[in-house]
């Protein structure tokens, strides 16, 4: 495998303030135990780790307004935005240890604006048993994880949308959701109005991962710059058991890591979240070895050919 020039850079987000599961403050360092670091060095690739930002403690409140912590959703997501905007700056791949999923608010707003400053094309993968898309309106929950790609597509409260510099971090062309199956109801109407490309798990179930993944990447180009944002209950919760939203149907191992692997064949992912891995529910720390395994396939581990 040739070795990539950039230096990927760790960093640690351990808070759980938008779930309604405990746990998920845990997944930096449960991450960090299962090798991660060793593992992307043993392949040649250059790691930092800046250690983990802080933010507020969970305060463990019932939703205000439709919303679970708001206030400390957005503390994190500062820091969030500013460790990645810093790393992005620096010439580094930023790889984000989550923590749930909101933090991807943050994390995809810094992506959006050094895009927008280095005049590449964003397009992002949402690799998630759930859309992600409610809003303090439709949300059965008001937990945040469950709205981070509303608020960057600029639905969401004030406070969450716009950090990118625009009023709108993507465009709903610019993301697509692989591994979907679990949508509830108003949240499937917000999806449909919007116009959002959803490969749920009946697509691939009905044209194979391969086909799945060529539709996904088919216009990523050399100008573009593929963020991944990788929720672990993408997969099959027998296989990942450590995640606080698990949803039975997931792919397969295999179907997974090619999925892994043909994003790495682009060359052109250059930001990746990992998140809501939970080691309170984990099993010897097997959601986060897995997490590391496919890891190590999207920087091209796995492809003999790189
Ligand atoms: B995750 C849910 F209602 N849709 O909004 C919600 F089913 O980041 C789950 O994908 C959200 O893990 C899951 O609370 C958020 C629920
Ligand atoms: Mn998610
Ligand atoms: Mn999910
Ligand atoms: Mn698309």
């Amino acid at each position: 495998m040739a070795a990539m020039s950039k230096t990927i850079s760790l960093i640690g987000a351990p808070t759980d303030v938008g779930a309604s599961v405990r746990g998920a403050g845990m997944g930096p360092d449960a991450l960090r135990v299962a090798g991660l670091m060793d593992a992307l060095r043993a392949h040649r690739l250059e790691v930092v780790d800046r250690g983990n930002l802080s933010g507020p403690p969970n305060p463990w409140l019932p939703p205000h307004g439709g919303l679970r912590h708001l206030e400390e959703v957005v503390a994190w997501n500062w820091a969030v935005y500013t460790a990645v905007d810093l790393a992005l700056s620096e010439g580094q791949v930023p790889l984000l240890m989550g923590g749930d999923h909101c933090l991807a608010i943050g994390s995809i707003s810094a992506v959006a604006r050094h895009c927008r400053a280095t005049g590449k094309q964003l397009r992002v993968v949402w690799l998630d048993a759930h859309t992600d898309v409610n809003t303090e309106t439709i949300s059965p929950s008001g937990n945040l994880h469950g709205m981070p790609v509303s608020c960057l597509l600029g639905h969401g409260p004030k406070k969450l949308v716009g950090w990118s510099g625009e009023p709108a971090a993507i465009t709903p062309e610019q993301i697509d959701f692989i591994g979907i199956r679990s949508v509830d109801a108003d949240e499937k109407q917000a999806i449909r109005q919007l116009g959002l490309q959803v490969f749920d798990m009946r697509h691939i179930d009905e044209h194979g991962m391969r086909t799945t993944m060529s539709e996904v990447l088919q216009d990523v180009h050399e100008d573009t710059h593929l963020h991944v944002s990788f929720d672990l209950d993408c997969l099959d919760p027998a296989d990942a058991p450590g995640v606080g939203t698990g949803v039975r149907g997931g792919p397969t191992y295999r179907e997974m890591q090619l999925c892994m692997e043909m994003i790495a064949d682009t060359g052109r992912m250059a930001s990746l979240d990992v998140v809501e891995i939970n080691p309170a529910l984990d099993v010897r720390n097997r959601t986060a070895e897995l997490a590391v395994e496919f890891i190590q396939s999207l920087f091209g581990a796995s492809t003999l050919a790189r």
